[in-house]
């Protein structure tokens, strides 16, 4: 048996299952999803490991990804008959699972993170959920992209969950001031972790951010290490690391899933590298990522103050005496009309939306009435 408290369950979780359980009538227990392919889920329940389905046509008829399971949800599933889960092979690494279970209900989630889909379409695609600290990893010998940075930031921050700035590959760098100086800055007031994941240096630092119960996901572009981070925290060369390509060291889009793995204390989900990071924001909020900027944008004489050419504004004002620098100061303007944008899109999209369904819903009727018709004469 897997004690399910190392997968990050507590009372308030169980209190939600017992109520799901109820309405669902009986025969079901939770589980943790550890991986989700298409449509179909690897979970781990306290018996071990199952393949999760939803019932009938629930993956199709979605109509926002948020609906769906994603990795580290908590889900209530019902074994199919005569279904054992499998426990974990011999030398500890986990099983593949063989027995179905059908999914039947999401419990709850506590945070989480969401990226806009890569392409042009505007929709949600859910990242991971449960999360409680977001390890947004970034590479030392690589310069680094404040930009990139403020993008998984606020993904991290407007999922709920809590961030720590890790620095990769130390070893690679001779003066890790400047390094640290740069990646502070893109995220003021945040921890920021030196490590090098091949020595194992830092590695310490990382795990006191997790902890029993606690969740973490790493987060980053391709190369950075995350993987081997992973590795290094778990103390097992579970997931498979590539070296960086040697024209431009970026990496080659190694880990091509999103896993979810238990440690000796705590959870860690690795992802694989995300080529391009639309952030989503369900309104057009303020980007999530810019404490330093609403602090000051609090104090302008107008609470809506877009900080373009409004009298009384703070954050320019800021700017102008140079304490607010202006790559930032660009950088949030940046991510604010982008997501300004994404949400009149959203808006025509959804009125597009209601409009089909109209015209669909009147060609139903009339089809309807023609039947009627038909019996009738
Ligand atoms: N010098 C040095 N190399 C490292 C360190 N951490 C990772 N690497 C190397 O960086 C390369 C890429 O590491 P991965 O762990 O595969 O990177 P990743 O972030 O998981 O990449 P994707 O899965 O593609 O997203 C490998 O060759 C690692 O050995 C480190 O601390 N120092
Ligand atoms: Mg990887
Ligand atoms: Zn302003």
């Amino acid at each position: 048996m897997i004690d399910l408290r190392a997968l990050g369950w507590d009372d308030d979780r169980a209190a939600a299952a017992a109520a799901a359980a109820a309405r669902l009538d009986g025969a079901v227990e939770p589980a943790r999803v550890v991986v989700a392919h298409r449509g179909a889920y690897e979970v781990e329940a306290a018996g071990g490991r199952y393949w999760g389905e939803l019932p009938g046509a629930t993956y199709f008829e979605a109509r926002d990804r948020r609906e769906l399971p994603v990795v580290g949800d908590w889900v209530m599933i019902a074994p199919t008959e005569g279904a054992q889960a499998r426990g974990a092979a011999a030398d500890g690494a986990p099983a593949r699972p063989e027995q179905l279970a059908i999914i039947h209900e999401v419990l709850p989630r506590r945070s989480c993170l969401v990226r806009g889909a890569a392409g042009e379409k505007v929709a949600p695609q859910p990242i991971a959920a449960n999360v409680d600290v977001a390890f947004i990893v970034t590479s030392a010998n690589l310069d680094l992209n404040p930009r990139r940075l403020e993008r998984y930031l606020a993904m991290a921050r407007g999922g709920g969950a809590g961030v720590v700035i890790a620095v990769n590959k130390m070893d690679l760098v001779d003066d890790a001031a400047p390094v640290l100086a740069a990646a502070a800055s893109a995220a003021p007031g945040l921890p920021v972790v030196a490590l090098s994941a091949t020595r194992g240096d830092g590695v310490d630092a990382l795990l006191g951010h997790l902890g029993p119960g606690r969740t973490g996901v790493l987060l980053g572009s391709s190369g950075v290490g995350k993987s081997t981070v992973l590795n290094a925290l778990l103390g097992r060369d579970v997931q498979e690391v590539q070296p960086v390509r040697a024209d431009d060291d970026r990496g080659r889009h190694t880990t091509t899933r999103r896993e979810l793995f238990v440690l000796d204390a705590g959870v860690l989900i690795d992802t694989p590298g995300m080529r391009e990071l639309k952030t989503w924001v369900d309104d057009d909020d303020e980007p999530d990522a810019f404490d330093d900027v609403a602090a000051l944008a609090a104090r302008c004489r107008f609470a809506d103050c877009r900080h373009q050419q409004e009298p009384g504004c703070e954050v320019r004002a800021a700017a102008e005496r140079g304490e607010l620098a202006a790559d930032r100061l660009a950088g949030y303007r940046k991510l604010q009309l982008e997501q300004a944008a994404d949400s009149r899109r959203r808006d025509e999209a959804a009125r597009l939306d209601e409009r089909r369904r109209g015209k669909v819903g009147a060609r139903a009727l009339r089809a309807r009435l023609k039947d009627k018709g038909r019996t009738e004469s």
